[in-house]
Protein backbone atom coordinates (compact mmCIF):
# COMPACT_ATOMS: atom_id res chain seq x y z
CA UNK A 1 0.00 0.00 0.00
CA UNK A 2 1.73 2.86 -0.86
CA UNK A 3 0.74 6.43 0.94
CA UNK A 4 2.03 9.32 -1.75
CA UNK A 5 1.93 12.90 -0.65
CA UNK A 6 2.90 15.63 -3.18
CA UNK A 7 3.79 19.14 -2.05
CA UNK A 8 3.77 21.99 -4.47
CA UNK A 9 5.23 25.43 -4.22
CA UNK A 10 4.76 28.17 -6.95
CA UNK A 11 7.64 26.60 -9.40
CA UNK A 12 4.81 23.46 -10.27
CA UNK A 13 3.06 26.11 -12.05
CA UNK A 14 6.21 28.77 -13.40
CA UNK A 15 6.00 26.11 -16.81
CA UNK A 16 2.08 27.90 -17.29
CA UNK A 17 3.51 31.21 -16.76
CA UNK A 18 2.67 31.97 -13.42
CA UNK A 19 4.86 34.30 -12.01
CA UNK A 20 7.06 32.56 -9.09
CA UNK A 21 7.94 34.63 -5.95
CA UNK A 22 11.49 34.65 -5.24
CA UNK A 23 13.27 33.45 -8.63
CA UNK A 24 14.62 36.21 -11.08
CA UNK A 25 11.73 38.53 -12.10
CA UNK A 26 9.26 37.10 -9.44
CA UNK A 27 6.58 38.76 -7.50
CA UNK A 28 8.33 40.00 -4.85
CA UNK A 29 10.87 41.43 -7.00
CA UNK A 30 8.12 44.50 -7.50
CA UNK A 31 6.60 44.55 -4.80
CA UNK A 32 7.10 44.82 -0.99
CA UNK A 33 5.76 41.88 0.90
CA UNK A 34 4.94 43.56 3.90
CA UNK A 35 2.95 45.92 1.22
CA UNK A 36 0.94 43.45 -0.66
CA UNK A 37 0.63 40.43 1.46
CA UNK A 38 0.57 41.36 5.24
CA UNK A 39 -2.30 42.36 7.47
CA UNK A 40 -0.62 45.51 7.88
CA UNK A 41 -0.63 46.69 4.37
CA UNK A 42 -4.00 46.01 3.64
CA UNK A 43 -4.68 48.08 6.75
CA UNK A 44 -2.92 50.98 5.02
CA UNK A 45 -3.62 50.37 1.65
CA UNK A 46 -6.26 48.10 0.60
CA UNK A 47 -6.27 49.54 -3.21
CA UNK A 48 -2.62 48.54 -3.79
CA UNK A 49 -3.15 44.79 -1.95
CA UNK A 50 -6.32 45.13 -4.15
CA UNK A 51 -4.66 46.40 -7.31
CA UNK A 52 -1.94 43.34 -6.55
CA UNK A 53 -4.26 40.72 -6.32
CA UNK A 54 -6.30 41.65 -9.45
CA UNK A 55 -3.60 41.27 -11.83
CA UNK A 56 -2.67 38.00 -10.21
CA UNK A 57 -6.57 37.05 -10.78
CA UNK A 58 -6.61 38.66 -14.25
CA UNK A 59 -3.34 36.39 -15.47
CA UNK A 60 -5.06 33.54 -13.89
CA UNK A 61 -7.83 33.21 -16.32
CA UNK A 62 -5.03 32.95 -19.26
CA UNK A 63 -3.17 30.27 -17.96
CA UNK A 64 -3.02 26.32 -18.25
CA UNK A 65 -2.57 23.39 -15.39
CA UNK A 66 1.16 21.97 -17.42
CA UNK A 67 1.93 18.46 -17.51
CA UNK A 68 2.93 18.20 -14.17
CA UNK A 69 -0.25 19.32 -12.91
CA UNK A 70 -1.67 16.67 -15.10
CA UNK A 71 0.61 14.12 -14.25
CA UNK A 72 -0.62 14.65 -10.54
CA UNK A 73 -4.31 14.19 -11.39
CA UNK A 74 -3.24 11.26 -13.32
CA UNK A 75 -1.42 9.23 -10.39
CA UNK A 76 -4.15 10.56 -8.34
CA UNK A 77 -7.01 8.55 -10.64
CA UNK A 78 -4.46 5.72 -10.87
CA UNK A 79 -3.91 5.10 -7.47
CA UNK A 80 -7.52 4.91 -6.77
CA UNK A 81 -7.66 2.27 -8.52
CA UNK A 82 -4.92 0.53 -6.89
CA UNK A 83 -6.40 1.12 -3.40
CA UNK A 84 -3.27 3.71 -2.83
CA UNK A 85 -3.55 7.24 -0.90
CA UNK A 86 -2.47 10.74 -3.00
CA UNK A 87 -2.64 13.74 -1.31
CA UNK A 88 -1.98 17.12 -2.86
CA UNK A 89 -0.83 20.04 -0.28
CA UNK A 90 -0.34 23.08 -2.12
CA UNK A 91 0.91 26.50 -1.21
CA UNK A 92 0.15 27.75 -4.44
CA UNK A 93 -3.51 29.94 -4.45
CA UNK A 94 -4.00 29.23 -8.42
CA UNK A 95 -6.22 26.71 -8.10
CA UNK A 96 -4.28 24.54 -11.36
CA UNK A 97 -4.39 21.15 -9.28
CA UNK A 98 -8.03 21.63 -9.05
CA UNK A 99 -8.31 22.90 -13.32
CA UNK A 100 -5.98 19.47 -13.85
CA UNK A 101 -8.32 17.35 -12.19
CA UNK A 102 -6.98 16.90 -8.67
CA UNK A 103 -9.60 15.85 -6.39
CA UNK A 104 -8.10 15.41 -3.22
CA UNK A 105 -5.97 19.11 -2.51
CA UNK A 106 -5.00 20.76 0.50
CA UNK A 107 -4.50 25.00 -0.32
CA UNK A 108 -1.97 26.05 2.90
CA UNK A 109 -2.15 29.38 1.71
CA UNK A 110 -6.20 30.09 0.33
CA UNK A 111 -7.23 30.58 -3.00
CA UNK A 112 -7.16 33.22 -5.49
CA UNK A 113 -10.91 32.62 -6.45
CA UNK A 114 -12.37 33.99 -3.27
CA UNK A 115 -13.16 36.60 -1.73
CA UNK A 116 -13.87 37.33 2.16
CA UNK A 117 -14.78 39.81 4.55
CA UNK A 118 -11.69 41.67 6.60
CA UNK A 119 -13.52 40.75 9.74
CA UNK A 120 -13.63 37.10 9.15
CA UNK A 121 -14.40 35.06 11.06
CA UNK A 122 -14.21 36.71 14.55
CA UNK A 123 -16.58 39.38 13.86
CA UNK A 124 -18.42 38.30 10.50
CA UNK A 125 -18.31 35.30 8.36
CA UNK A 126 -18.57 36.50 4.97
CA UNK A 127 -17.35 34.12 1.67
CA UNK A 128 -17.62 34.39 -1.59
CA UNK A 129 -16.64 32.01 -3.85
CA UNK A 130 -17.17 34.53 -6.83
CA UNK A 131 -16.52 37.83 -7.63
CA UNK A 132 -16.26 40.23 -10.45
CA UNK A 133 -12.32 40.87 -9.61
CA UNK A 134 -12.42 43.45 -12.82
CA UNK A 135 -14.25 45.93 -10.38
CA UNK A 136 -11.53 48.53 -9.42
CA UNK A 137 -12.96 50.22 -6.07
CA UNK A 138 -12.41 48.22 -2.68
CA UNK A 139 -15.63 46.27 -2.58
CA UNK A 140 -17.47 46.06 0.44
CA UNK A 141 -18.98 43.51 2.42
CA UNK A 142 -22.76 43.17 1.92
CA UNK A 143 -23.21 41.87 5.54
CA UNK A 144 -21.32 44.29 7.72
CA UNK A 145 -20.35 47.08 5.12
CA UNK A 146 -16.57 46.27 6.17
CA UNK A 147 -14.13 45.91 2.90
CA UNK A 148 -13.56 42.86 1.64
CA UNK A 149 -10.07 40.68 0.72
CA UNK A 150 -8.19 38.27 -1.03
CA UNK A 151 -9.50 34.68 0.35
CA UNK A 152 -5.34 34.49 0.64
CA UNK A 153 -3.61 33.62 4.01
CA UNK A 154 -0.89 36.71 4.62
CA UNK A 155 2.32 37.01 6.65
CA UNK A 156 1.53 36.88 10.14
CA UNK A 157 -1.71 35.12 9.77
CA UNK A 158 -2.28 31.57 11.09
CA UNK A 159 -2.83 28.86 7.86
CA UNK A 160 -6.14 27.13 7.59
CA UNK A 161 -6.16 24.55 10.71
CA UNK A 162 -7.62 22.11 9.22
CA UNK A 163 -5.27 21.80 6.19
CA UNK A 164 -2.33 21.99 7.49
CA UNK A 165 -3.06 19.05 10.32
CA UNK A 166 -4.13 17.28 7.31
CA UNK A 167 -0.61 17.98 5.14
CA UNK A 168 1.23 17.18 8.63
CA UNK A 169 -0.79 13.82 9.13
CA UNK A 170 -0.66 12.65 5.56
CA UNK A 171 3.27 13.71 5.71
CA UNK A 172 3.37 11.57 9.06
CA UNK A 173 1.86 8.70 7.42
CA UNK A 174 3.95 8.65 3.83
CA UNK A 175 5.71 6.10 2.27
CA UNK A 176 6.61 8.69 -0.84
CA UNK A 177 6.56 12.55 -0.53
CA UNK A 178 7.35 14.19 -3.55
CA UNK A 179 8.22 18.20 -3.22
CA UNK A 180 8.03 20.17 -6.05
CA UNK A 181 8.55 23.25 -7.10
CA UNK A 182 9.45 25.27 -3.62
CA UNK A 183 12.04 26.87 -2.09
CA UNK A 184 11.10 25.98 1.40
CA UNK A 185 11.63 29.07 2.65
CA UNK A 186 7.93 29.93 4.14
CA UNK A 187 6.91 28.28 7.52
CA UNK A 188 5.36 26.26 9.06
CA UNK A 189 4.96 25.42 5.12
CA UNK A 190 8.51 24.37 5.09
CA UNK A 191 8.45 22.23 8.33
CA UNK A 192 5.94 18.94 6.15
CA UNK A 193 8.65 17.62 4.32
CA UNK A 194 10.99 17.51 7.02
CA UNK A 195 8.02 15.62 9.03
CA UNK A 196 7.84 12.85 6.01
CA UNK A 197 11.28 12.53 6.06
CA UNK A 198 11.21 11.75 10.13
CA UNK A 199 8.73 9.53 9.78
CA UNK A 200 10.72 6.98 7.31
CA UNK A 201 9.05 8.34 3.75
CA UNK A 202 11.02 8.70 0.92
CA UNK A 203 11.23 12.07 0.13
CA UNK A 204 12.26 13.77 -3.40
CA UNK A 205 12.63 17.04 -4.35
CA UNK A 206 12.28 18.17 -7.93
CA UNK A 207 13.29 21.69 -8.66
CA UNK A 208 15.82 23.37 -10.58
CA UNK A 209 17.85 24.19 -7.04
CA UNK A 210 18.44 22.21 -4.04
CA UNK A 211 16.01 23.80 -1.19
CA UNK A 212 15.85 21.63 1.20
CA UNK A 213 19.09 22.46 2.04
CA UNK A 214 19.24 20.52 5.69
CA UNK A 215 17.78 17.13 4.63
CA UNK A 216 20.12 16.78 1.68
CA UNK A 217 22.45 14.70 3.74
CA UNK A 218 19.45 11.88 4.86
CA UNK A 219 19.58 8.71 3.16
CA UNK A 220 16.18 8.95 2.55
CA UNK A 221 16.22 12.30 0.49
CA UNK A 222 16.79 12.28 -3.00
CA UNK A 223 17.16 15.78 -5.08
CA UNK A 224 15.89 15.37 -8.72
CA UNK A 225 17.37 18.74 -10.42
CA UNK A 226 15.03 19.94 -13.01
CA UNK A 227 11.77 21.51 -13.98
CA UNK A 228 8.15 20.48 -13.08
CA UNK A 229 6.86 19.23 -16.32
CA UNK A 230 10.24 16.89 -17.50
CA UNK A 231 10.40 15.72 -14.01
CA UNK A 232 7.48 14.86 -12.46
CA UNK A 233 6.27 12.54 -15.31
CA UNK A 234 9.27 10.56 -15.04
CA UNK A 235 9.72 10.48 -11.43
CA UNK A 236 6.07 9.01 -11.34
CA UNK A 237 6.53 6.43 -14.58
CA UNK A 238 9.92 5.11 -12.62
CA UNK A 239 8.55 5.22 -9.02
CA UNK A 240 4.80 3.92 -9.81
CA UNK A 241 4.39 2.53 -13.40
CA UNK A 242 7.00 0.36 -14.12
CA UNK A 243 5.41 -3.18 -13.78
C1 LIG B 1 2.19 32.19 10.36
C2 LIG B 1 0.67 35.06 0.20
C3 LIG B 1 1.62 32.45 12.65
C4 LIG B 1 -0.14 34.31 -0.74
C5 LIG B 1 2.32 33.79 1.28
C6 LIG B 1 8.30 29.67 11.80
C7 LIG B 1 7.05 29.12 12.08
C8 LIG B 1 5.89 29.81 11.74
C9 LIG B 1 5.95 31.05 11.10
C10 LIG B 1 7.19 31.59 10.80
C11 LIG B 1 8.36 30.90 11.17
N1 LIG B 1 9.40 31.66 10.76
C12 LIG B 1 8.93 32.79 10.15
C13 LIG B 1 7.60 32.78 10.18
C14 LIG B 1 6.74 33.84 9.64
C15 LIG B 1 6.36 33.63 8.19
C16 LIG B 1 7.48 33.09 7.35
O1 LIG B 1 7.54 31.91 7.07
N2 LIG B 1 8.37 33.96 6.89
C17 LIG B 1 9.45 33.51 6.05
C18 LIG B 1 9.61 34.43 4.84
C19 LIG B 1 10.71 33.42 6.89
N3 LIG B 1 5.22 32.74 8.10
C20 LIG B 1 3.99 33.28 8.21
O2 LIG B 1 3.80 34.44 8.44
C21 LIG B 1 2.81 32.34 8.05
N4 LIG B 1 1.91 32.60 9.14
O3 LIG B 1 3.06 31.45 10.63
O4 LIG B 1 1.34 32.75 11.29
C22 LIG B 1 0.35 32.61 13.39
C23 LIG B 1 -0.15 31.52 14.09
C24 LIG B 1 -1.31 31.67 14.81
C25 LIG B 1 -2.01 32.89 14.80
C26 LIG B 1 -1.52 33.96 14.05
C27 LIG B 1 -0.33 33.83 13.35
C28 LIG B 1 2.04 32.64 6.77
C29 LIG B 1 2.80 32.15 5.57
C30 LIG B 1 1.96 32.37 4.29
C31 LIG B 1 2.30 33.68 3.72
N5 LIG B 1 1.67 33.89 2.41
N6 LIG B 1 1.91 34.37 0.20
C32 LIG B 1 0.14 34.80 -2.11
O5 LIG B 1 0.17 36.02 -2.32
O6 LIG B 1 0.30 33.91 -2.96
S1 LIG B 1 3.77 32.93 1.21
C33 LIG B 1 4.32 32.80 -0.38
O7 LIG B 1 5.50 31.98 -0.31
C34 LIG B 1 3.39 32.06 -1.31
O8 LIG B 1 2.17 31.68 -0.72
C35 LIG B 1 4.16 30.79 -1.68
O9 LIG B 1 3.34 29.71 -1.77
C36 LIG B 1 5.08 30.67 -0.53
C37 LIG B 1 6.26 29.79 -0.73
O10 LIG B 1 6.93 30.20 -1.91
P1 LIG B 1 7.19 29.10 -3.05
O11 LIG B 1 5.88 28.54 -3.45
O12 LIG B 1 8.21 28.17 -2.59
O13 LIG B 1 7.70 30.02 -4.24
P2 LIG B 1 9.16 30.63 -4.41
O14 LIG B 1 9.07 31.65 -5.50
O15 LIG B 1 9.72 31.02 -3.10
O16 LIG B 1 10.04 29.41 -4.96
C38 LIG B 1 9.76 28.83 -6.21
C39 LIG B 1 10.64 27.62 -6.36
O17 LIG B 1 10.33 26.97 -7.60
C40 LIG B 1 12.13 27.95 -6.42
O18 LIG B 1 12.84 27.07 -5.55
C41 LIG B 1 12.53 27.66 -7.88
O19 LIG B 1 13.84 27.15 -7.99
C42 LIG B 1 11.51 26.61 -8.26
N7 LIG B 1 11.17 26.54 -9.69
C43 LIG B 1 11.15 27.55 -10.58
N8 LIG B 1 10.75 27.07 -11.79
C44 LIG B 1 10.51 25.73 -11.63
C45 LIG B 1 10.78 25.39 -10.29
N9 LIG B 1 10.65 24.15 -9.81
C46 LIG B 1 10.25 23.20 -10.68
N10 LIG B 1 9.95 23.44 -11.98
C47 LIG B 1 10.08 24.68 -12.48
N11 LIG B 1 9.81 24.92 -13.79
Amino acid sequence: MKRIVIFTGAGVSAESGVKTFRDYGGLWENHRVEDVASIGGFRRDPQVVWDFYRARHKQLAEVQPNAAHYAIAELEAKAEALGWEVTVVTQNVDRLHHKAGSKNVYELHGNLLEVKCSRFPKDCHMVLDEWPWEHETIPICQCCGSALRPNIVWFGEALPERNLAMAGGAASRATHFISIGTSAEVYPAAEIPFIALSTGAMVYEINPKKCMAHGEYHPNYKWLEGRAGLMVPALFKELFYAD
